[in-house]
């Protein structure tokens, strides 16, 4: 059955690679199987099920989100969540030929604080991303009743990564002495974590958490605009994008029809 896992993995590179998206399998039972996390977020399949958690690179905005938005109606698209919907064309490339999945998307809440999948913690459990948490600090100082959140962290692109969801392959068992992964511990020690928290706690839009260690790839100056707005101000910057392509898909007519009559004027 690894030998499935491999052609899997090659499948979806060969198809997804070159937009930004990475995958990274684990069983069903390494994420169900976290004594301290909340039974209600099991996932209801059997332990040696296969699962991808997907990562989303630092060049998903320019590789798949802006083209995404111009091929797409911008009206229709800014109904519903963009990055979710650009995630989910992008991934039918690889469902057309793997269709026995699920996928639990990042932005499927079943209520509040209730996400079908928990993104972050399936990126560790995948080896993809350290989930960095209020745990991995031994005696913090922080309240006590002050939530904390955590943030996954990728040992080639640091914060500059999105997990659009886990593809579930319902029919595809691994074998039972699979062995569950460990992510690299790219934030070891406690100063660190402590900073990396407060970064994203207190001042996410800065990015600066995003940086904690050296990294290959970032978001551009766009991309950091997309993902920090939200409502109205973020439905203009992709109405801007998707105008600036209008504007490019007119110019490359005039120039395709240009071309035409210079080649009808140079038989003469
Ligand atoms: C709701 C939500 C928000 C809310 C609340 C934040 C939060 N973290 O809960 C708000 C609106 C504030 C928010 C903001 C942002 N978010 Co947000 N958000 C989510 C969302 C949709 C659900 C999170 C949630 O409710 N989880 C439920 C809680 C209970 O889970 P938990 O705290 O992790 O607890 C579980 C674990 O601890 C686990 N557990 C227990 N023990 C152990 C032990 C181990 C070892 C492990 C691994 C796990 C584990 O069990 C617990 C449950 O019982 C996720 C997507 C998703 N589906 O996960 C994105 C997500 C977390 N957000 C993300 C991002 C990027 C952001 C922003 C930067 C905004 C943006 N536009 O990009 C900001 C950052 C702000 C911040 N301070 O964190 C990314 C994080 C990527 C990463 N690399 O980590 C995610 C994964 C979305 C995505 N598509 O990539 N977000």
């Amino acid at each position: 059955m690894l030998g499935a896992v491999v052609t899997i993995l090659a499948a979806f590179n060969a198809a997804l690679n070159q937009y930004g998206y990475e995958a990274h399998p684990f069983a069903v039972k390494c994420y169900n199987g976290i004594k301290t996390m909340d039974t209600k977020f099991h996932l209801n399949y059997s332990d040696n099920t296969l699962a991808l958690t997907v990562i989303a690179a630092p060049d998903m905005f320019e590789k798949a989100m802006k083209p995404f938005i111009c091929k797409s109606d911008i009206d229709e698209i800014l109904k519903k969540s963009p990055t979710d919907e650009c995630n989910k064309y992008y991934l039918q490339k690889f469902w057309d030929k793997y269709s026995d999945t699920d996928f639990l998307s990042s932005y499927k809440m079943l209520g509040l604080g209730h996400p079908v999948i928990l993104s972050q913690t399936a990126a560790h459990v995948s080896g993809a991303a350290y989930y960095y948490q209020r745990k991995d600090v031994p005696e913090d100082t922080w309240p006590a009743n002050k939530t904390i959140y955590g943030f996954a962290i990728h040992p080639r692109y640091g914060g500059w990564v999105r997990i659009p969801g886990v593809i579930v392959f319902k029919n595809v068992m691994l074998p039972s002495n699979f062995t569950c992964l460990t992510p690299p511990d790219v934030v070891p020690t406690v100063e660190k974590r402590i900073q990396l928290l407060n970064e994203v706690n207190n001042d996410w839009s800065s990015w600066k958490f995003a940086d904690i260690i050296p990294v290959e790839k970032k978001y551009t100056p766009e991309a950091k605009k997309y993902f920090s707005s939200y409502g109205e101000q973020r439905d203009k910057l992709l109405k801007d994008i998707s105008k600036r392509c209008y504007r490019w898909k007119i110019i490359r007519l005039i120039l395709k029809y240009l071309k035409k009559l210079y080649l009808r004027f140079k038989k003469y």
